[in-house]
């Protein structure tokens, strides 16, 4: 049984939207986290070892950090196809997306959002201005970033251009409107919704 240590409005609640799209047995355990305003504080019970959310366990085992855990469970619950396996067709774009996730369009938004010029040649992740084309170009023929395949690349994705639709960080696209628009209307997402509070 699969255990996802969760805070509402997170980034671990997409977790929950992935666990509805692989239809896996899962429990949310809330917890708490640290949080900007100061408030907060890091859970005994969370085993991430920063405290932070998304962590799942999964009869014991910790898996942390938003990839890993997309990868583990794609691997584990593999009957709707939401990651290519190992030796399937775009088993490598999928390992790819994932990882630029959180290795280049974290950083870009966030150094963004403080104002931080990315030192070009040595950092390990490029400006926002230069990661979303990269990005644009991976949803080009789309609709996903697998072509005709959903993954949960688009989870982690569609969620976070979702959460930032508003904000002026984001280019104006067309193109991620009519993405945001394809994943927040599937059904496991309204499902994800209704239990983001636990
Ligand atoms: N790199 C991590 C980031 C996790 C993260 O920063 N989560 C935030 C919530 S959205 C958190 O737990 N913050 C509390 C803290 O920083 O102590 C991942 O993608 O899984």
């Amino acid at each position: 049984m699969i255990t996802l240590y969760h805070r509402p409005r997170t980034r671990s609640s997409r977790f929950i939207f992935l666990l509805e799209e692989l239809e896996a047995p899962y429990l949310i355990r809330l917890v708490t986290t640290r949080t900007r305003d100061g408030t907060g504080a890091v859970d005994p019970a969370n085993p991430h070892p920063h405290g932070k959310v998304p962590a799942i366990s999964d009869d014991g085992e910790v898996v942390f950090e938003s990839p890993a855990i997309a990868l583990y469970l794609t691997d584990k619950f593999p009957k709707n196809g939401l990651g290519p396996l190992v030796g399937e067709r775009q088993r490598g774009t999928y390992l790819s997306w994932l990882s630029y996730y959180t290795g280049v369009l974290e950083p870009a938004f966030m150094s963004k959002f403080m104002n931080v010029e990315v030192p070009r040649g040595t950092a390990g992740w490029v400006a926002v201005e230069e990661a979303m084309p990269a990005v644009l170009q991976g949803l080009s023929p789309g609709p996903y970033l697998l072509g005709e395949r959903f993954s949960a690349a688009d989870v982690l994705y569609g969620t976070t251009f979702a959460m930032f639709a508003q904000s002026p960080m984001m280019p104006k696209s067309a193109v991620i409107d009519d993405y945001v628009q394809r994943i927040v209307s599937r059904p496991a997402y309204a499902r994800s919704q209704a239990r983001d509070n636990g």
